[in-house]
């Protein structure tokens, strides 16, 4: 078992494709260990991001990630860092494949409705940021 860290991004929020979304990640068998709603102050969306603070997008991407409220999950499965990354897709919509949750509902490469960790390291650092031990329950 793996573990990897999601957020429903403000723009999912937005839309009303919290269940959409969800339904699709459990469909593919993921298991949800840990889940809030949430939403990040322009100091801690900055902190999540800080690996990205040299690039062009930061300052929107921040702005963007503390526009709204978010719900970012602990998911577990058998590979689920690469497997959750396949099922988002790719980070620009456009280039997303088909059936892919960035494909199905984002609009750009910043407003892209969900994130997905990049290695099961990073995975446990996010599940960090947002969630305290006694908050994360692992399923059956
Ligand atoms: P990822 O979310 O697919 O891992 P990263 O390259 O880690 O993509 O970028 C983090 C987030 O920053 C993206 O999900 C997106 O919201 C935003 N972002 C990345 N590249 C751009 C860009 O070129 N323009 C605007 N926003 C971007
Ligand atoms: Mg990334």
């Amino acid at each position: 078992m793996e573990r990897t860290l999601t957020i429903l991004k403000p723009d999912c929020v937005k839309k009303q494709l919290i269940g959409a979304v969800i339904n699709q990640i459990e469909r593919a068998g993921f298991r949800v260990v840990a889940m809030k709603k949430t939403r990040l102050t322009k100091e801690t969306a900055g902190e999540f991001y800080a690996v990205h603070r040299e690039r062009p997008f930061y300052g929107e991407l921040v702005d963007f990630m503390s526009s709204g409220p978010c719900v970012p999950m602990i998911l577990e499965k058998a590979n689920a860092v690469a497997d959750f990354r396949t099922l988002i897709g790719a980070t620009d919509p456009a280039e997303a494949a088909e059936g892919t949750v960035r494909k199905l509902y984002a609009d750009s490469k910043g407003e892209n409705i969900i994130h997905g960790s990049d290695s099961a390291e990073n995975a446990a650092v996010e599940a960090g940021f947002f969630f305290a031990a006694e908050e994360v329950v692992r399923s059956n």
